[in-house]
């Protein structure tokens, strides 16, 4: 069962028993893994997998490409480094990199195109984070030997700080299609793709066909402890491996890793919907809570961003005033948002413990 079997830390038991337990909802990474996961990762079968030799990585790796209709996969330590191993195949420095304004690549990720690839990038705005080739194009201009020249167009389905948005299938195609006449090629940071493949009731095979490269992540709302995965091309791959090498990224024994990873791979997508539900129960709870502002109709897949604005309190002090009642949440992009993200270590139980917190707070 989800959730059901952990075992509480004696620091969480104590505080649970002051004021209710604890309800997490800073991010799906806080997930722990299953009793599956980790029965799959003491038995693992190992080897060194930078000499490609772990048999359980490599099985991971196959099963990813076979999913996403692809050549070929790797099993990276993070969704960053995936993305920016992308970054480094696509681009040569000084180019820059097109992504909507929020995007994580260029927002979230420490500025690693910027520090590791010599890149800047081209935001363009759009209020639910989602791009049509339309809004990219009217920003290409014909090359001209003073400008800058855009090397890669970054996109991110689902959209984490827009609250967890959904690219229509033809708009993303459209926007491939586009690019690709254009010689741009298109990356996917699809950290959450199976959320959106699960909104949109399609297989991430047929949503991320048209991407040159995509990087999924197995420790969002899949629920493995560590990992994210690159599918795309042999060539794609073979220049991705010595990218992860270079960046530190060439792991040894990982199959233990990769064992959860392959669980959560074929297990956790179609237990999704339920934590799209909880939180489309969250929105529809918060919107009517005075003083909190957000449109539940908008709550697409596991993330809900909200205004606190009308509360008197920034995003900050309304999650530091939860925390103290062990409902967990984090500030979102703007001074006043807040964002939750369920997962499968939150049941509506805890979704309603989170409300009757809320609810329960004074205005200031
Ligand atoms: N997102 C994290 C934080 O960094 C914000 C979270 O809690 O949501 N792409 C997207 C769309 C992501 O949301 C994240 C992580 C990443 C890439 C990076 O993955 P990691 O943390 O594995 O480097």
């Amino acid at each position: 069962m989800y959730g059901a079997t952990e075992t509480k830390t004696a620091v969480e038991g104590q505080a649970a028993s002051k004021v209710g337990p604890v309800v997490e909802l800073r991010s799906d990474t806080f997930t722990k893994p299953t009793e599956e996961m980790r029965r799959a990762m003491a038995e693992a079968e190992v080897g060194d997998d930078v000499y490609g030799e772990d048999p359980t990585v490599n099985r991971l790796q196959q099963r990813a490409a076979e999913i996403f209709g692809r050549e070929a996969g790797l099993f990276v330590p993070t969704g960053s480094m995936g993305n920016t191993i992308a970054m480094k195949i696509w681009t040569r420095p000084g180019q820059d990199v097109i992504t909507e304004e929020l995007g994580h690549i260029s927002q979230f990720e420490v500025g690693a195109f910027a520090a590791l690839g010599g890149c800047s990038s081209r935001l363009v705005p759009s209020p639910d984070g989602i791009l049509t080739w339309e809004m990219i194009e009217r920003r290409l201009r014909p090359k001209a030997y003073d400008e800058i020249e855009p090397g890669l167009i970054a996109l991110e389905n689902t959209h984490n700080m827009r609250g967890g948005t959904v690219y229509p299938q033809a708009v993303s195609d459209e926007i491939c299609d586009g690019a690709h006449q254009r010689g741009l090629p298109v990356h996917l940071d699809g950290a959450r793709i199976f959320n959106a493949a699960a909104a949109l009731e399609r297989s991430v095979r047929e949503i991320t066909g048209k991407f040159d490269s995509v990087m999924f992540c197995l420790s969002k709302a899949l629920g493995a402890p560590v990992g994210s995965m690159l599918v795309g091309s042999e060539e794609f791959i073979e220049k991705a491996r010595l990218w992860r090498k270079i960046f530190g990224g060439g792991m040894r024994q990982a199959g233990v890793l990769a064992a959860a990873g392959l669980v959560a791979l074929e297990k956790t997508p179609a237990r999704l919907p339920e934590d799209h539900a909880n939180a489309r129960f969250l929105a529809e709870g918060l919107a009517k809570i005075p003083g909190i502002m957000l449109d539940p109709s908008k709550v697409q897949t596991n993330i809900v961003i909200y205004d606190v604005q009308g509360t008197g309190r920034t995003g900050e002090q309304f999650c530091e005033e939860i925390a103290k009642q062990n409902v967990r949440a984090t500030g979102a992009a703007d001074k006043y948002g807040v964002r939750m993200v369920t997962h499968y270590d939150v049941d509506r139980a805890g979704i309603e413990r989170a409300l009757e917190v809320i609810r329960a707070m004074r205005k200031n």
